[in-house]
């Protein structure tokens, strides 16, 4: 029998998805959950077709230069800005993501960490830890609504609209988004969503929720400007990339009291955080586990790995970025 084709699973993960995984391939994985070294992920891919990678591995030019024979990158994350697509498709390199399955899961964290960031849970919960709960004061951490109150998305993909729907139809939200694209009538009618330039939309926003994909477009999408324009009671949530918002004018704009409060998932060179955000005690900070129920990050390996097994099998990959690949 030939040799299998050789892959690499970059981060530990489910024991049932290498085992999928190695009834097709010569799996090398890392149970260990090291994290490499662009030089030690380098000379990990050696000899491998495929890579199931996370957003902790890099894929660039000159790593794919380094590996001529890499057929195959499959990220398990919906988000793929840890890889030059345009670099893969250029070496004829199949590029797959993990969308859907992890809408649901992702947006209920979403509308949860903005819960948390308005209604001052982990603080007041510290607090309490902290023995320092000695009476009822009437201003005690009083907050701010979210129920009737103004729901700002700033990227209005399938997550923002998950987003959005617990927000207008649950807590009679209502829903101002700003995107590239305005909705179709019949997607934007259920929910009441309005479409508003980003201006209106930082302006209006008592609790503004970034969900965009990070590029070079959406860099610093929210910065000092911007954060200058919301309203003094308005809290900011960010699952989206630390790169979308500017965490050092975050920090400053919580110290200058220009907004109230921010809840964030993803942070600026992540796993570090910044340290004034570290030390504030209005921001809720949470590390990158939007995704994170048991049956999601399961379904989001398994596409994955569907992504891998179809890419090097000759099947189609049910969830490729660059399909134009696969008929090159
Ligand atoms: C992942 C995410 O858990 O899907 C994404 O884009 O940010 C998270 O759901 C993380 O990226 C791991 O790769």
């Amino acid at each position: 029998m030939a040799d299998k084709p050789a892959v690499l699973v970059a981060r530990k993960v489910f024991p049932e998805v290498i085992e999928r995984l190695a009834q097709h391939f010569d799996v090398e994985d890392n149970p260990e959950d090291h994290i490499h070294t662009p030089a030690e992920l380098a000379q990990r891919l050696q000899g491998k077709v495929g890579a199931f990678i996370t957003l902790s591995e890099r894929i660039d030019a000159a790593l794919l230069d380094a590996q001529p024979q890499l057929r195959a990158v499959c990220n398990m994350a919906v988000g793929y800005n840890n890889i030059d697509v345009a670099a893969c498709t250029a070496r004829g390199v199949l590029v797959s993501n993990t969308p859907d399955v992890l809408t649901e899961t992702t947006a209920d964290f979403g509308f949860a960490l903005m819960m948390a960031t308005a209604r001052r849970i982990t603080e007041s919960e510290r607090f309490l830890r902290e023995g320092r709960w000695d009476r009822w004061a009437y201003d005690m951490f009083a907050g701010t609504d979210v129920h009737g109150a103004t729901l700002g998305i700033l990227g209005m993909g399938r997550i923002g609209q998950g987003i959005a729907r617990r927000g207008a139809l649950g807590f009679g939200m209502k829903v101002a988004y700003h995107n590239r694209s305005r909705l179709p009538a019949d997607q934007e009618g259920p929910i009441n969503a309005r479409w508003v330039d980003k201006e209106t939309l930082l302006r209006e926003s008592d609790h503004l929720v970034v969900v965009v994909p990070y590029s070079a477009a959406t860099h610093h999408a929210i910065g000092a400007a911007e954060l200058a324009q919301m309203k003094p009671t308005a809290t900011l949530t960010n699952i989206a990339r630390g790169g979308v918002v500017d965490d050092a004018a975050l920090a400053q704009a919580l110290a200058e009291g220009r907004i109230a409060a921010a809840g964030l998932d993803v942070f600026e060179g992540e796993p570090q955080v910044h340290p004034e955000l570290l030390a504030r005690r209005n921001v809720v900070l949470t590390p990158h586990i939007a995704s994170a129920s048991v049956a999601t990050r399961r379904a989001m390996a398994d596409l994955a790995a569907d992504n891998l097994i179809a890419a090097l099998t000759g099947g189609t990959p049910p969830t490729a970025v660059n399909p134009q690949v696969l008929g090159a």
